[in-house]
C-alpha cells in the first residue's frame, strides 16, 4: 500500500512537472504517441446547443480515429515522435511523403478537436472582454460584425471543414475557413478559435441547417479559455 501511494505521489509528481515543463501552448503532444484528451465536461453539458449523442460520437469515434490513425504513422518514424503534433503541421514539408497526407490530416484532426474541446463549455456565451474584445472590435468594427462575418464565412465553406479566428504574422486578427482537418499553423497562422463544420459536429440535431448550429454554437463558447489563446498568439 505504502509503495502504492508512493508511486502514486511520484506519478503526480511526474505529471506537474511535465506541465510546467510543456505548457508552451498550444502543443498538445511531446515526444510520444498521442493520446485522446479525456472531454472536459459531460457529452450532454452543451445541449441544446449540441446533443449528447454528437457529442459521444465526435470526440470517442472521429477524434479518436485521427489519434488512432496519427499514431500509426508516427509508429514507423519514431523522429517525428520528438516533435509536437503543433510543429509537424507547421513543417509538413519536411515530413516523409509516404505520411505527409495522413499526418495532415489526422494530426490536424487531433490538434483541432483538442481545441475544440477546451474552448467550448456548459454556460458559455456572452461576450469576450479584455484585450480581445478590443482587438475584435477595432479589427471587425463591432462583436456583432465579428459573429455575422464568422457565421458567413462557417456557412461558405464547401463541404467538410473549419472557420478560424486567426493571429496573422503582421498581427492582425482574420477571419479564415479551411477545408478537411487542415489547421491554420500549416499556412503559418495561429488559430485563436475555430468551429467545426463538418457535417458530423451538427448533422443529428441540425441535419442540413448549417446555419442554424453556427447561431447557436456562440451560446457555449468559452471565451475565457479563447482569451488565453489570443494572448498566446501575441507571441507566436
Ligand atoms: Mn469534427
Amino acid at each position: 500500500m505504502k509503495k502504492f501511494v508512493q508511486s502514486l505521489i511520484n506519478g503526480v509528481a511526474i505529471a506537474l512537472i511535465a506541465s510546467m515543463v510543456f505548457t508552451a501552448f498550444p502543443a498538445t503532444s511531446n515526444a510520444a504517441l498521442v493520446q485522446l484528451p479525456p472531454l472536459p465536461y459531460d457529452y450532454a453539458a452543451l445541449a441544446p446547443s449540441i446533443d449528447a449523442e454528437t457529442m459521444q460520437l465526435h470526440h470517442d469515434k472521429h477524434h479518436a480515429t485521427y489519434v488512432t490513425n496519427l499514431n500509426a504513422a508516427l509508429e514507423k518514424y519514431p523522429a517525428l515522435q520528438k516533435q509536437s503534433v503543433e510543429s509537424l503541421l507547421q513543417n509538413l514539408d519536411q515530413i516523409p511523403e509516404d505520411v505527409r497526407k495522413t499526418i495532415q490530416n489526422n494530426g490536424g484532426g487531433h490538434v483541432n478537436h483538442s481545441m475544440f474541446w477546451t474552448i467550448m463549455k456548459p454556460d458559455g456565451g456572452g461576450k469576450p472582454t479584455g484585450t480581445l474584445a478590443t482587438a475584435i472590435q477595432s479589427t471587425f468594427g463591432s462583436y456583432e460584425a465579428f459573429q455575422e462575418k464568422f457565421n458567413q464565412a462557417g456557412a461558405n465553406q464547401f463541404g467538410s471543414g473549419w472557420v478560424w479566428l486567426v493571429m496573422n504574422p503582421q498581427k492582425q486578427l482574420q477571419i479564415i475557413s479551411t477545408a478537411n482537418q487542415d489547421n491554420p499553423l500549416m499556412q503559418g497562422l495561429y488559430p485563436v478559435m475555430g468551429n467545426d463544420v463538418w457535417e458530423h459536429a451538427y448533422y443529428l440535431t441540425y441535419r442540413n441547417r448549417r446555419a442554424d448550429y453556427l447561431k447557436s454554437w456562440w451560446n457555449v463558447v468559452n471565451w475565457a479559455e479563447i482569451e488565453k489563446r489570443f494572448v498566446s498568439s501575441a507571441s507566436y
